[in-house]
């Protein structure tokens, strides 16, 4: 039997990232790493029960939220990156997972929509994804105000612009000594957790935005390396964008 096409649903390309979501850079390129057949589609949260991108639809079942759609995947396909994880390594990567998912977003949240220099790419990048006069007003008025009150509410918009990417600093650091001079967040294979690293570290890095937290990585090369290793190896030869029509 031919194998399921996996539709994923999210934001284009962008910058020379898989998408302008951190979460649907993770799916895809995990649907790389494992070599799954996909197609990509745009997706309107509006339109999804959860409200957030991605989603993906598996041969008629829609499932979402980035790490319940790595968690359906690896249950179908026999876990086949992280299989060979032993316990500290599992407990390891998620502690890494959510630092980078619930924290480090955050700080690129901030980077992208509130900064100034930073949205001045992401405004244009969202207002090609809209028709002309309403998608101006959607971006300014819609769309940033409600991250600005969601950043607001999760608790790290309330800092000064210096102390936001100082945390994001930390979170870089961290994970960079971590990391070490291994080719992958765990050893010599890639697994699944390298997919969030690369979304949030590639996320920062190719942003064409000059920030604190990119001048920060920018001197911790191990971290710089393994962003592109992840990159290169999974859309160096082939862009973002599905494997199949
Ligand atoms: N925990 C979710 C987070 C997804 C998420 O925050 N997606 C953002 C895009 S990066 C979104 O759809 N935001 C729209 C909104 O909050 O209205 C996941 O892992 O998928």
């Amino acid at each position: 039997m031919p194998p399921t096409v996996i539709t994923l649903y999210q934001p284009p390309p962008a910058w020379g990232l898989p998408s302008l979501s951190p979460f649907c850079t993770k799916v895809e390129t995990y649907l790389r790493m494992v070599d799954l057949p996909y197609r990509t589609r745009g997706g309107d949260p509006r339109k999804h029960p959860k409200g957030k991108l991605p989603w993906i639809d598996d041969d008629g079942r829609t499932i979402s939220d980035s790490s319940d759609i790595l968690d359906h995947l690896n249950a179908r396909l026999g876990d086949p990156l992280d299989g060979a994880l032993d316990h500290s390594q599992r407990a390891l990567a998620h502690l890494a997972r959510r630092t980078v998912e619930e924290h480090l977003y955050w700080c690129l949240v901030y980077a992208r929509w509130v900064d100034p220099g930073g949205f001045s790419f992401t405004r244009e990048a969202f207002e090609k994804l809209l028709p002309p006069v309403i998608g101006k007003l959607l971006v300014h008025q819609v769309i940033r105000k409600k991250i600005v009150g969601a950043l607001h509410g999760q608790g790290l918009g309330r800092h000064a612009r210096a102390d936001i990417y100082r945390r994001g600093c930390e979170d870089l650091t961290a994970i960079a000594v971590l990391l070490g001079e291994q080719p992958y967040f765990l050893g010599p294979n890639p697994t699944s957790i390298d997919a969030s690293l690369y979304a949030l570290t590639g996320g920062i890095w190719l942003h064409p935005a000059d920030n604190p937290m990119k001048q920060h990585m920018a001197a911790l090369p191990n971290l710089v390396a393994y962003s592109e290793r992840m990159h290169n190896r999974y859309f160096g030869e082939r862009p973002p964008g599905g494997t199949v029509p």
